[in-house]
């Protein structure tokens, strides 16, 4: 982790660490390699859609010229959750739908980093559901791209809460009767202040859309079609030209301001439509918990451990 010593200014005599700022991209600091980020072999099956995701991954990487001690890869669990593990630089394979609040952290304790969050649709949406919401609603400064097979992978074919309604699975084995969520109209209603949708089969699309939701300051999600080609071969063909499909992109003319017309478009019949539905540029938490924080170092400046809690005490009686 990249940081400075500082004597602290709440507690002089203390030490305290802050962020450093990026370094600038100089001559001597050349930018990474495919080789030099790519770590353990991906162990998805051949075909797997997870495998673009990941190579375009490296490409934002590479055309960014991040380097490893910035580069921040979080997960929850399940076969694109395995996604941290292949990226050579910090990051964590965390618990089950837990991936956001962990990101969260990361995210308002260290300013200097973009922290990136992968996982699919049953560990965004199911179990990790309120926490998705949540984190949207707040606001707060990440990427989050769902890769969304409409199926759990991992656990080898159970109904997710994106599978189509009859989809034949090892939980519902006459066919889904639960109604699907719509990931993106979820994402506006929430309050994701950036909402895109991407196909793995569009490598250029994704690279686009990874680059603009990192661009935006605020929580940046995206929905990525990625195909499960063991459980769930040929789902997402009807969004794809080369299997006689179409790939719509979001009309030139769409508002990506207009919430209500972004609601409108993530509702279009499957395969809808690919781009940013919508964008909006409210205060992130990050900006709005540094002035606190800056407020309350002012009013506690010159004054020792003791009588910033001699304060508080005072303050309870
Ligand atoms: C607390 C907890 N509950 C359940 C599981 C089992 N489990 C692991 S991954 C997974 C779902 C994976 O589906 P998804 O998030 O869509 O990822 P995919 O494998 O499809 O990429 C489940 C139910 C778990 N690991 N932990
Ligand atoms: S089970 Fe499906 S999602 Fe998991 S690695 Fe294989 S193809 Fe990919
Ligand atoms: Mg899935």
């Amino acid at each position: 982790m990249s940081e400075t010593l500082i004597e602290n200014p709440v507690r002089p005599g203390s030490i305290a660490a802050v962020a450093t700022p990026p370094l600038p991209a100089t001559e001597e600091r050349k930018g990474l390699t495919k080789k030099e980020i790519a770590a353990d072999h991906p162990t998805w099956c051949p075909g797997c859609g997870d495998f673009s995701v990941l190579a375009l991954y490296f490409k934002l990487i590479e055309k960014r010229k991040m380097w490893h001690e910035k580069i921040t890869t979080i997960a929850g669990i399940g076969c694109s959750s395995r996604f941290p593990y292949f990226v050579q630089a910090h990051g964590a394979h965390y618990i089950h739908g837990r991936a956001l609040p962990f990101a969260s952290g990361i995210s308002l304790s260290r300013p200097d980093l973009h922290v990136f969050v992968f996982g699919g649709d049953g560990d965004a949406f199911s179990i990790g559901g309120n926490h998705f919401n949540h984190t949207a609603r707040k606001n707060i400064k990440m990427t989050y791209c769902v890769m969304d097979n409409w199926v759990y992978g991992l656990t080898k074919k159970q109904t997710s809460p994106t599978s189509p309604l009859g989809f034949k699975s090892k939980t519902d084995q006459w066919g889904a009767v639960d109604y699907p969520i719509n990931p993106m109209k979820q994402a506006i209603a929430a309050g994701a202040t950036f909402v895109a949708r991407t196909t793995h089969t569009n490598p250029n699309h994704v690279l686009q859309m990874m680059e603009a939701a990192m661009d935006h300051d605020g929580f940046s999600f995206i929905e990525c079609l990625s195909e499960c080609v063991e459980f769930y071969e040929g789902a997402f063909d009807a969004s794809n030209p080369r299997k006689g499909g179409v790939f719509n992109e979001v009309p030139k003319s769409h508002d990506v301001s207009d919430e209500l017309e972004a609601y409108k478009l993530a509702g279009a019949d499957f395969p809808g439509y690919f781009g940013i539905f919508y964008k909006n540029n409210k205060a992130t938490k990050n900006a709005k918990e540094t002035e606190i924080q800056r407020n309350m170092m002012e009013k506690v400046k010159g004054l020792k451990d003791w009588q910033i809690l001699q304060k508080n005490f005072d303050r309870m009686k």
